[in-house]
């Protein structure tokens, strides 16, 4: 039988000359230097894409978009159509801007099992889900590096809620909401040798068939309040798990990873000897997961976790530490768990609106496998096995196979759908989007983008209506498509018109940092509930000073506290003095301004704790240790009123 591989390398001269035809002028234009204009900055640009994207000054966008940062360890918020950045949202890395990480109330969102985290890289936002569709309540977003998810509240854009992931390394697979978020599933990238007493063992790779294993963890969400729980992990066989995504309609109960690696979960001598020349693609019952857990087939073992939430009353974050992880184990669980063949190194897995469909994305191979849900189900019912792989069913894949999208381009990473009947896949080595057709798998069009694209994103192009008239795609590299700014560029996002047959190019736009995955929605779900201020009645922050009148200055030891009051256009107390070096001088600051926009800052000077934003109604709180004695000024930093330059103020600090 000719293997996937053997396929791909007989193909690989055709696939060379796609790709010179396919990017060639593009790459030929990335060699130019100087302030002209990028290459092919026309090709498939609509002759109306200027009137397509202008949003008048005042009016506001269509969708929201939510592109993650990758590396910079936030998410940002952009207006489509026009591109327009709207807001960015720390969630796993301190920003400045408004003091996240950096004041009190809010470092322990930070906090993990390795200490003080203040980084991650966060891959995927994914919007919660009622009913298979997005609801526009909470964004849950994944941190690769040290294994976490975040909870991003769509009232106020506030990182609410932060889960460290135990038994996980590089939390890649994740986060992937079922369709009413009944859980959140976060599968590992890395599998590790489980000590099964909290950690990770100290074995050697001989060990790896027998001692590493992967994880995917089933969160559970509060449906009122959005609140996550670890409730149990489904410890699989030790492959490297990539991506994962969710069925829906009939396919509701399963969830799909594609993984690589496979033959690591083989003995290192096999590993030598031979490599596969397939991966899989695993499918798992989530919702018989969670029946065997309910059951009682779950064990316990040691864990040691934080879960980090900001209380809504004190606008402060907690910490608890988790000391304990129920698991099962597939080998236990008959009927949980399928693997299907795949392409070698399978990236994306990406379900069509119907579930039926479940595209895997070959980044080595040739062809794009399509599998159909209702032929996985007939061949698990008729036992179409080919053999198995770690105590896990191999089936077989003529049996689940739909078919095979032929020569679709090079490199295909993810695909997403209209709701039209047609896929999109970006292709990262011949850097272009392939719309095909899930009917007959002819590819109907293709363009070209700049360049080497990652994810794409149709709004609610993982849901089971997705909103067909826009398509975004997130390009690794810019190159000449901006003017330079020395060998550091901006990633970039180009928003596609895909409501008629052709793809029609519409803007270029920069992004903070690398966007893996998008998720846009219709601005009229999120924009009528967003919060304007918070109210100052129910501000339960311990050291709230709710007037001015309340406000103090104790000592303790050598602990000052400073209750403090901001309001236009004065910060109260302005003048304080009592404090020694070497005290632990903690300013609380509460904002009494109960209006939309009208944040007040507040810097000392010295202090390396950077500064902090204060909402209305909020307290947040900034620590510091003076070293000198000396008078040191403090001011708002956002200018807030006519008389912002005004608000400042002194604190003398005296020798001990
Ligand atoms: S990944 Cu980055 S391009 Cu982390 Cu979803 Cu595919
Ligand atoms: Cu308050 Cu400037």
């Amino acid at each position: 039988m000719e293997t996937l591989v053997n396929r791909f390398w007989k193909s690989a001269p055709k696939a060379a000359l796609l790709l010179s035809l396919a990017a060639g002028s593009a790459l030929q234009s990335c060699n130019k230097t100087g302030a002209g204009e990028g290459g092919g900055a026309a090709a498939g640009l609509d002759a109306d894409a200027a009137s397509k994207v202008y949003v008048a000054p005042g009016k506001h966008d269509e969708l929201y978009s939510f592109l993650s940062g990758g590396f910079n360890g936030q998410v940002s918020v952009y207006g489509i159509p026009s591109g327009r950045l709207l807001k960015i949202i720390p969630v796993f890395s301190q920003f400045p801007e408004n003091g996240y990480g950096y004041n009190e109330e809010t470092k322990a969102m930070l906090q993990t099992s390795h200490g003080f985290i203040p980084w991650d890289d966060l891959h995927h936002p994914k919007l919660s889900r009622k009913d298979g569709m997005t609801d526009g309540r909470w964004l849950f977003v994944n941190g690769n590096n040290t294994p976490r998810v975040a909870r991003v509240d769509l009232s106020t854009f506030e990182t609410v809620e932060i889960m460290e992931i135990p038994n996980s390394a590089g939390n890649h697979c994740s986060p992937y909401p079922t369709n009413n978020n009944e859980y959140v599933l976060a599968g590992t990238r890395f599998s590790v040798p489980l000590d099964m007493k909290g950690g990770t063992a100290d074995v050697s790779m001989e060990d790896y068939k027998d001692k590493f294993r992967g994880s995917i963890s089933f969160i559970k969400v509060d449906q009122e309040k959005g609140d996550m729980e670890l409730d149990f992990q489904v410890l699989v066989p030790g492959f490297d798990y990539d991506l994962a995504n969710g069925g829906k309609g009939p396919s509701n109960d399963w969830v799909f990873f594609t993984t690589y690696n496979t033959e690591k979960a083989g003995t290192l001598k096999e590993l030598g000897a031979s490599q596969n020349d397939r991966d899989y693609l695993a499918a798992i019952n989530w919702k018989l997961a969670a029946k065997y857990a309910a059951e009682g087939k779950a064990k316990e073992m040691p864990a040691n976790y934080y879960h980090n939430k900001l209380d809504h009353g004190t606008h402060s974050a907690k910490s608890t530490i988790k000391k304990k992880v129920r698991y099962l184990l597939p080998e236990d669980c008959p009927g949980m768990m399928y693997l299907l063949p795949a392409p070698k190194s399978p990236h994306g897995i990406d379900v069509d609106p119907t579930g039926e469909f479940m595209v895997v994305n070959g980044k080595l191979a040739s062809t794009l496998p399509v599998f159909s849900f209702s032929k996985m189900m007939k061949a698990i019912e008729n036992k179409q096995f080919d053999g198995e792989k770690n105590g896990i069913p191999v089936l077989k894949y003529e049996a689940v196979l739909q078919g095979e999208v032929k020569e679709p381009g090079l490199g295909p990473l993810h695909t997403e759908f209209d709701g039209k009947g047609n896929a999109y896949s970006t292709m990262f080595v011949s850097s272009e989007v392939v719309k095909w057709s899930l009917k007959d798998l002819q590819v109907k069009d293709r363009m070209p983008v700049y360049y080497s694209p990652g994810h794409l994103m149709i709004p609610g192009g993982d849901t089971r209506e997705p909103y067909g008239k826009y398509l975004v795609v997130m390009n690794k590299i810019t190159k000449d498509r901006f003017l330079p700014t020395g060998p550091e560029l901006m990633h970039s996002a180009q928003l596609i018109d895909i409501s008629g047959d052709k793809m029609k190019m519409l803007l270029d736009f920069p992004t903070v940092a690398e966007p893996h995955y998008a998720q846009g929605i219709k601005a009229d779900l999120i924009a009528p509930k967003s919060v304007k201020f918070f109210k100052l009645d129910e501000n339960s922050h311990p050291q709230a000073a709710k007037k001015e009148s309340d406000v103090s200055v104790t000592r303790k030891g050598n602990v000052v506290t400073v209750k403090m009051t901001a309001i236009r256009s004065h910060l109260t107390p302005d003048n304080i003095e009592g404090i020694q070096v070497g005290d632990t001088v903690n300013f609380h600051v509460t904002n009494l301004e109960q209006d939309w926009d009208v944040p007040h800052g507040f810097a000392v000077m010295g202090a390396n704790n950077a500064e902090t934003l204060i909402m209305p109604g909020a307290t947040q709180s900034l620590k510091w240790i003076p070293k000198k004695t000396g008078v040191y000024p403090f001011y708002c930093t956002d200018f807030c009123s006519a008389l912002h330059q005004e608000m400042q103020g002194y604190v003398r600090v005296s020798p001990k």
